[in-house]
């Protein structure tokens, strides 16, 4: 029953509905071995996947090293127009992709994630490659927190408060050469860890990527902490992106490897979806997804929708990244 029923730009990042979950159940299991196969012949799909994640370890609490990092100082420069959204929503409520499609997913399965050791790799047009452990990492550069926005493409909106390191700083302390024009970003590969790795649909690990402008911008920030605690694992521990002007699927998670470059990275969802999800994917209300409209979003843990903001409400901070520019499609 090996048969691809629908091309991968055909899984809409959206809302997931309790169809487009089965469609991606099925997706996984395609491309599971025999096994999974013939649980999907007899039409146990759902049940085998979850057996899976059902065999693993239950979770044993790990003492988080960096805990006693938090809280750090808030910088006041950035401002919400709106409430934080409630913390345990934001736990419960994610978009990570290794660990299943459904928003509920992260919260379940991504405690199988090891966050120590952790290394970040360093690399390409660098003057000097490395590798530096993220403790090492997080001494090495002043933590701050911000209120930031966060917008998915699917039409959902948050605010949180984020602890980490301001983008420009790492770059500065990564040293790129001048031949540098773009910062590659690629999260954890590890299948033991995260089944949907196997599925063949995404070119894993994901991958994203910012210019050297962009990631140079002060909004660019590489989260470590939310709500004043190290990250949660479904939420992209130890360390993962915040770029709050654009569409959240840019702000990779559980990042392994920064590798500075010439040439723009072939990023997995432009690579799942080239016609719907772009390298730049600036937020943009006049410009739809190609299946929905992007006027408007649904304030996550409100009883509320609101007019979407160019560039998510950060234009002063970043219309500047994009003159000369208007040729490229900076809004999808
Ligand atoms: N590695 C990885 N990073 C990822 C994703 C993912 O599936 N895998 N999803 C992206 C999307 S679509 C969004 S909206 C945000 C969600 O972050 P949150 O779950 O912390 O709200 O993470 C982004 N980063
Ligand atoms: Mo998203």
């Amino acid at each position: 029953m090996l048969i691809r029923r629908t091309p991968s730009w055909a899984i809409p990042e959206r809302e997931a509905t309790p169809e487009h979950v089965a469609l991606n159940r099925r997706h996984f299991m395609a491309a599971g071995a025999g096994v999974a196969a013939a649980a999907f012949e007899a039409g146990e799909a759902r049940a085998g996947l979850f057996d899976i994640f059902k065999a693993k370890e239950p979770p044993k609490p790990e003492p988080d090293p960096s805990a006693g990092l938090y809280p750090v100082k808030r910088n006041d420069a950035y401002r919400l127009d709106r409430a934080v959204t409630p913390e345990a929503i934001n736990l419960g409520y994610n978009n990570f992709y290794e660990f299943g499609t459904d928003k509920s997913d992260p919260a379940q399965n991504a405690h199988a994630l090891r966050l120590r050791p952790w290394t970040v790799k360093i690399g390409g047009l660098v003057e000097t490659p490395r590798e530096v452990g993220i403790d090492d990492l997080l001494k090495a550069l002043p933590l701050e927190e911000r209120l930031y926005r966060h917008r998915c493409v699917e039409a959902w909106g948050m605010a949180l408060p984020w602890s980490g390191i301001p983008m420009k700083d790492f770059v500065a302390w990564a040293k790129p050469l001048g031949s540098a024009k773009y910062v590659a970003m690629k999260t954890f590969l590890d299948t033991g860890v995260a089944p949907y790795q196997a599925s063949p649909y995404y070119e894993w690990p994901y991958t994203e990527g910012l210019t050297m402008a962009e990631a140079t911008n002060e909004l660019a920030f590489l989260a470590t902490g939310a709500y004043g605690k190290p990250l949660p694992k479904q939420m992209g521990a130890p360390i993962r992106l915040a770029a709050p002007w654009k569409y959240g699927f840019k702000s990779i998670k559980s990042i392994v490897s920064f590798e500075f470059v010439e040439k723009r990275p072939r990023t997995l969802w432009e690579a799942a979806g080239p016609s719907e999800y772009g390298f730049w994917a600036n937020v943009n209300p006049q410009v739809p997804h190609p299946r929905w409209s992007q006027a408007q979003e649904r304030v996550l843990g409100a009883n509320e929708r609101r007019p979407t903001l160019l560039f998510n409400g950060y234009a002063e901070q970043v219309a500047g990244l994009y003159k000369g520019l208007e040729g490229e499609k900076l809004y999808m």
